[in-house]
């Protein structure tokens, strides 16, 4: 198949789900079209079947706010027409989804019936999508892809909920590429973190109000007054700046290191023992399952889809959203005993594998082949 690729280029959840596809997608033979305003954060190689088509955006003086719809439609219409592809395949639905449906229209003059397939991250919807500045257009696009996907069932479940919905959404899962997250030997890094062997926390994230970044230093904080512990957090963000003060106020700056962004996540997973994710909206967990595919069990909110990934008492634990002590109780309760850390740790990893590509890749390739003959028998 020829497959466009529309994503946030970014190192955000939906753009590293969308480009980590498109890359397995071309190695599995298909040409893929990448159609962004820049050069996705992974698409850092060379490889026969991947392209990649930079929208460029008019800065013309009247424009307070340049039209980026408009110049990504444009150039959907461009690469389809000449590139002659099978489907459009556009990951979060803000402005994605409705810049696709006004490119269908275009390349509709033209005779060409491209299908579009629109996927749901999570802010799109829980977040920004259920503005009313928003929802019309969002729900409007949703109606007019012809297949939506979402990253699990409480998502689905979510646009329902909110939105005035007259198809179906199929829920296909975040996915991990074992080849890449794995538990590698770190133990140089280790002894940097920690000299006296002490446990490693982890939490990584785009440090946003919805990740209660600070509920992961609370929890920290209470942890290590019962063992000897570091905690790292990684990535940037608006409330980086909240938990740096956080740490200054309970006194555990010595303990936490605030690494910002890293492209070598698997490196730092690989020397962690728990890692934390308290967010209050959380679609999937991208992140967590990264973490588990390193042998890093999880204590994670028990926000949205969260406990579709996250096994209580087998791959971590899940506790109400906020709820620090229980957090910090569990987390004390693996990290205590040395047995038990491991088994938490090999059932995260077996947990994680539930969601290997080699599963997850055939579902879009799938479902791509579907709406296409779906499509074609309505042209
Ligand atoms: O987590 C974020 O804030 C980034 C966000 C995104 O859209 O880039 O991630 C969302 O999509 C990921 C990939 O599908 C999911 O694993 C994350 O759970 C989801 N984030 C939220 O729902 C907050």
């Amino acid at each position: 198949m020829k497959i466009g690729i529309v994503c946030y280029p970014t190192f955000g959840g939906s753009g590293v789900v969308a480009t980590e596809l498109g890359k397995a997608l071309a190695a599995n033979g298909h040409q893929v079209h990448f159609i962004t305003y820049s050069q996705p954060a992974r698409l850092d190689f060379f490889s026969a079947n991947l392209f990649y088509h930079e929208v460029s955006i008019s800065k013309y003086p009247l424009f307070d706010f340049p039209p980026y719809e408009l110049a990504l439609a444009s150039k959907l219409v461009d690469v389809v027409r000449f590139e002659q592809l099978d489907i459009l395949h556009v990951h979060y639905a803000i402005p994605h989804a409705s810049a696709a449906f006004m490119a269908k229209q275009i390349l509709a003059t033209y005779g060409i019936h491209i299908p579009v397939v629109t996927t749901l991250h999570g802010t799109d919807i829980t977040l920004v999508g259920k503005d009313p500045s928003y929802n019309p257009v969002v729900t409007f696009s949703i109606n007019k892809s012809d297949g939506v996907t979402a990253v699990s069932n409480n998502l689905r479940e979510d646009t329902f909920a909110h939105f005035d919905i007259k198809r179906d959404i199929k829920v296909i899962y975040n996915f991990i590429d074992f080849n890449r997250f794995h538990r590698k030997r770190a133990d140089h890094f280790k002894k940097a973190i920690a000299p006296e062997n002490e446990r490693i926390l982890v939490h990584t994230s785009n440090f946003r109000k919805v990740k209660r970044t600070q509920d992961v230093i609370r929890v920290f904080h209470k942890v290590r007054d019962v063992i000897p512990c570091k905690l790292l957090m990684v990535g940037d963000g608006p409330d980086r700046v909240y938990s740096e003060q956080l740490c200054r106020e309970l006194d555990v700056c010595n303990d936490v290191r605030f690494l910002g962004k890293q492209d070598a996540i698997e490196d730092i997973l690989s020397v962690s023992d728990l890692f934390l994710i308290p967010s209050e909206s959380e679609s999937f967990g991208l992140a967590a399952l990264e973490a588990m595919a390193c042998h890093v069990p999880v204590i994670s909110s028990d926000a949205g889809g969260l406990p579709e990934l996250n096994q209580d008492g087998f791959s971590g634990y899940i506790d109400p959203i906020g709820d620090i002590d229980a957090m910090a109780q569990h987390a004390l309760y693996i990290l205590s005993n040395e047995e038990i850390l491991s088994q938490f740790k090999e059932n995260a990893f077996k947990r994680a594998q539930d969601f290997d590509l080699k599963y997850v890749l055939p579902q879009y390739e799938a479902y791509y082949m579907q709406i296409i003959d779906e499509v074609q028998s309505l042209a």
